[in-house]
């Protein structure tokens, strides 16, 4: 094993409210029934299933804020996941979150942080998740986690886990985008956010892009995230998502970053996002979903 830890917990997070779309709170069960738990252990992992944290089934489609719909729900449930994710590591585990939406990357990250103060993020996504209240066409908290993450959002999210828990944009890259809204162009640029978008992708393969962006992940920090969200794969090979982008990552192209994200030896812990399996076929989204964790956690052809 190259990760440094061999003890992994696996917490199921069924949060749909950041995505405000049904059937991604039933991605954790869609990922265990891919039989994650196995594939780990075959690897010579100990696996310990912590379960599902609750998500109450609110019906406030808006909450007290606008244009951060169920703002309350979700910071509550990422202050408990903040404290779970924390305790694990606390005692020697390697937290993989499953989901679940991505607004849980608030939670799983702002946890790690309380032990890795300086923690590179690799946001593996179609998307940047950095908008704000003032910047979002949805409202949906799920395409606002990362700037949450960064210091910028709605105070009961940023504090989460204390206010100055938040990640340096130095060492956060964005690897498969190609939707950005207008507002997150101009926060991308402020922050000084590598992205590697398709077209670099398209341009310079993904062995270069993956070697620059772990470069930046790693250069000062104690350890590096995954923030795996499944539409940053190719619609085609992975339809089971809520917010499909057409012209993403192949399958292919995608193992080899989890391949060479192993083989720095600096993942500390890693969050599965978005799979939706009511709108995947054959369950082919959360088999990719499992297959690329193998590959992070070190699989290999030969
Ligand atoms: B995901 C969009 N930028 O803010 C918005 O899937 C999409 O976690 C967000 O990347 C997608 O609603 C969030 C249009
Ligand atoms: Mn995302
Ligand atoms: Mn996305
Ligand atoms: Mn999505």
């Amino acid at each position: 094993l190259a990760t440094k830890n061999s003890n992994i917990s696996l917490i199921g997070v069924p949060m749909q409210f950041g995505a405000d779309r049904a059937g991604v709170e039933m991605g954790p069960t869609a990922i265990r029934s891919s039989n994650i738990q196995t594939r780990l252990e075959a690897l010579g992992y100990r696996v310990n299933d912590l379960g599902d944290i609750h998500v109450n089934r609110v019906q406030d489609g808006y909450g007290p804020v606008a244009k951060l719909k169920y703002l309350a729900e979700i910071a509550r449930v990422n202050e408990e996941l903040a404290q779970v994710v924390s305790q694990e590591m606390g005692n020697g585990q390697l937290p993989l979150v499953i989901g679940g939406d991505h607004s849980i990357a608030i939670g799983t990250i702002k946890g790690v942080l309380q032990h890795k103060s300086r923690l590179g993020v690799i946001w593996f996504d179609a998307h940047t998740d950095v908008n704000t209240a003032e910047t979002t066409g949805s409202g949906n908290i799920h395409g606002m986690s990362l700037a949450v993450l960064l210091g910028y959002g709605h105070p009961s999210l940023v504090s989460i886990a204390g206010e100055h828990t938040r990640v340096n944009p130095r060492n956060v890259v964005i690897i498969g985008a190609r939707s950005v809204d207008p507002g997150e162009r101009i926060f991308l640029k402020e922050q000084g956010i590598r992205v590697f978008t398709m077209y670099d992708i398209d341009k310079y393969g993904m062995k270069a892009v993956m070697e620059e962006a772990m470069e930046r992940v790693t250069a000062g920090t104690d350890g590096v995230h995954l923030s795996l969200d499944l539409d940053g794969m190719d619609p085609m090979e992975a339809p089971g998502v809520g917010t499909p982008v057409r012209g993403g990552m192949s399958y292919r192209e995608s193992h080899f970053a989890m391949e060479m994200l192993h083989e720095s030896g600096m993942l500390v812990s890693a969050e599965v996002v978005e799979v939706n399996p009511i709108l995947d076929q054959n369950n082919m989204t959360a088999k990719a979903a499992v297959e690329l964790v193998g590959s992070v956690f070190g699989e290999r052809i030969l």
